[in-house]
């Protein structure tokens, strides 16, 4: 999106003799309705509204993915595992978090080296989809990684001397001094300065104060925009200062205008969990991007598995109704790469594709809802094992050989992922819904209807409509659409193919009214029809 930079609003606010009235007026009225503020849009492709995390994928899958499934299905865009060098932990062997414990900004992990990234990332360019970083810029490795070279990229680091020559860091760039707990971590979440100044996990924690710290993350970062990236996760947000944060923003270039317009300024969404309940919250972290609303998955959760008394008509408000962010500044999904295995935050009720039953349900839920900027998680499989209720097997990497390489994602004949790939985002549900989502863009959330209990309904103004029922019982009721008269194909049984429908046929008549009958033993309990699924 080309806009004005937030200088020349507060500049144009502070001095308006330097600006014509019609020009004032565009800024006021940008600044007004949010869009001047690029790091909030997301920079997808006019058209698409959601993206994906391909959990742990290497590069030269995600630019095929991009070309032969997320393209043409209308995804916005990728969120990537972190593509610089991170320590290589062999006990356990090659868990997934080892990517999460820095050695340096070379672009060179078990996903794949620089030119595998650059490539990916033309190439889903080329197609109109957009890729995410996650950055890790929190801390480098934990303090227990010893020294030597096992790093992904073979870079020399001494963490016991905070040493990482190759970007570099010294001593001098970490916080040490600044965190006042016994053994230098982080104790107790009820003290902010615990929170930013001590170390996460024993994580060696940047010195984020120091310009040069900023510089250095600054150019890392620089370095993925300058490549054709659209924008950033920032990882372990909340545990970093807000300023901060800004800090090495504001160093930021804009985008590559190879596939970008001119000015446009990377897409930003920070990892912080606020669940309520500790002092730190979301809202201090709106003036750098987005936020991931962790509320969004654990209520939705909870509704949909009919705890604590929860049901679906309580939805009715989803949204900042429920005490979620402004939907603007919110970034939603249903479960996460942490909280699938009872990692970060969210607890027991967290839906992920263990469920799949109720976990379609709860997607499909987000994909039709208006509220925030949705991802879709895609994941692989593991060997769960769980003693007194804790999975012991939470650590385990990625499908890969036996000398820690990654498998490459295999497609089988019915387009389902092998391999022990997951690849929730080629579920037809999944993926119909990602489509609904696209179908329905800006219009308004209209038509709910509920009986009180857990059949409920709501529509995309005159583009979509959505039926639900988590009840023990049947549903048969007649219900207004809001739809133009017609035979739509519902999207959750099956697809439209040219113009016949492989799953259940709804009939929309003059006055928008349509039938619908859900039996509450379906495999998937749900109807969606819009209007690209007309007959
Ligand atoms: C690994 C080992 C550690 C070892 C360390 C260093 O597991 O034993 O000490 O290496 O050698 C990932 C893994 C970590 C891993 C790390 C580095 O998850 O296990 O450590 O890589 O390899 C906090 C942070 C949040 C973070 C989350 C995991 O705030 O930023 O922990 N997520 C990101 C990434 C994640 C990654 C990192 C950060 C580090 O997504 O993959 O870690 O780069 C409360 C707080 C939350 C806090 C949780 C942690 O949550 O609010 O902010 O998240 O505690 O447990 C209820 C409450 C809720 C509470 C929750 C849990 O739900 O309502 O507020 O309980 O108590």
């Amino acid at each position: 999106m080309n806009c004005r930079s937030s200088k020349e609003y507060k500049l144009a606010v502070e001095r308006p003799q330097l600006y014509t009235e019609g020009t004032m007026q565009v800024l006021l009225l940008l600044a007004a309705v949010g869009v001047c503020w690029g790091q909030y849009n997301p920079n997808v492709q006019a058209g698409t509204t959601s993206i994906v995390h391909l959990f742990e994928w290497r590069w030269a899958d995600i630019a095929l993915e991009c070309e032969r499934y997320l393209a043409p299905y209308g995804f916005g865009g990728v969120q990537v595992s972190p593509p610089n060098e991170n320590i290589v932990i062999t006990s356990p062997y090659r868990p997934w978090w080892e990517r999460y414990q820095p050695i340096s900004y070379k672009i060179c992990t078990r996903s794949g080296n620089e030119d595998e990234f650059r490539d990916m990332v033309s190439r889903c360019n080329n197609v109109g989809v957009r890729i995410y970083v996650d950055a890790v810029v929190n801390h480098m490795c934990g303090s227990a990684g010893g020294s030597g070279t096992h790093s992904t990229c073979g870079s020399y680091f001494n963490a016991g001397s905070e040493d990482f020559p190759a970007v570099p860091y010294s001593g001098w760039d970490f916080n040490d001094g600044k965190c006042h707990t016994g053994n230098g971590e982080i104790q107790n979440y009820g003290d902010i300065y615990q929170v930013r100044d001590c170390r996460l996990s024993g994580l060696l924690d940047l010195a984020l104060e120091k310009d040069y710290v900023r510089t250095k993350i600054a150019d890392y970062m620089n370095h993925l925009i300058d490549i054709g990236v659209a924008g950033f996760r920032i990882d372990a947000a909340k545990h970093m200062w807000p300023g901060d944060i800004k800090a090495f923003l504001d160093k930021l270039n804009n985008l590559n205008t190879r596939w970008f317009s001119e000015g446009t300024r990377p897409f930003i969404f920070q990892e912080v969990i606020d669940l309520g309940g500790e002092p730190i919250t979301s809202s201090e972290y709106f003036g750098n991007g987005r936020v991931t609303e962790f509320k969004y998955g654990a209520k939705l959760g909870t509704v949909i598995r009919k705890w604590n008394g929860e049901k679906l008509s309580y939805l009715k408000n989803w949204g900042e109704g429920w005490g979620f962010v402004p939907s603007d500044r919110a970034l939603v999904f249903v479960d996460n790469h942490d909280n699938q295995r009872g990692h970060g935050a969210g607890g027991a009720s967290i839906l992920t594709f263990w469920d799949a039953r109720l976990y379609k349900m709860a997607v499909g839920f987000m994909l039709a809802h208006p509220y925030g900027f949705t991802r879709v998680m895609s994941s692989y499989r593991w060997p769960r094992s769980f003693v007194n209720g804790q999975d012991v097997n939470d650590w385990i990497g990625p499908p890969s050989y036996s000398d820690g390489t990654t498998k490459p994602v295999t497609i089988n004949a019915d387009t389902t992922c092998g391999n022990d790939w997951v690849c929730e985002h080629r579920w037809h549900e999944i993926r119909n819904m990602v489509v609904f989502r696209n179908v329905v863009d800006g219009q308004p959330f209209s038509n709910w209807w509920d009986n009180g209990s857990n059949q409920v309904a709501f529509g995309r103004g005159s583009k979509g409509f959505i039926v639900f029922n988590n009840d023990d019982w049947h549903l048969n009721t007649d219900l207004q659409t809001g739809l133009p008269a017609g035979t739509y194909c519902d999207v959750i049984s099956g697809d439209k193919e040219g113009n016949r429908c492989t799953g259940t046929q709804v009939y929309v008549s003059g006055d928008g009214m349509a039938n619908f009958q859900i039996s509450n033993s379906a495999e998937d309990p749900f109807i969606a029809i819009h209007v690209g699924a007309k007959l």
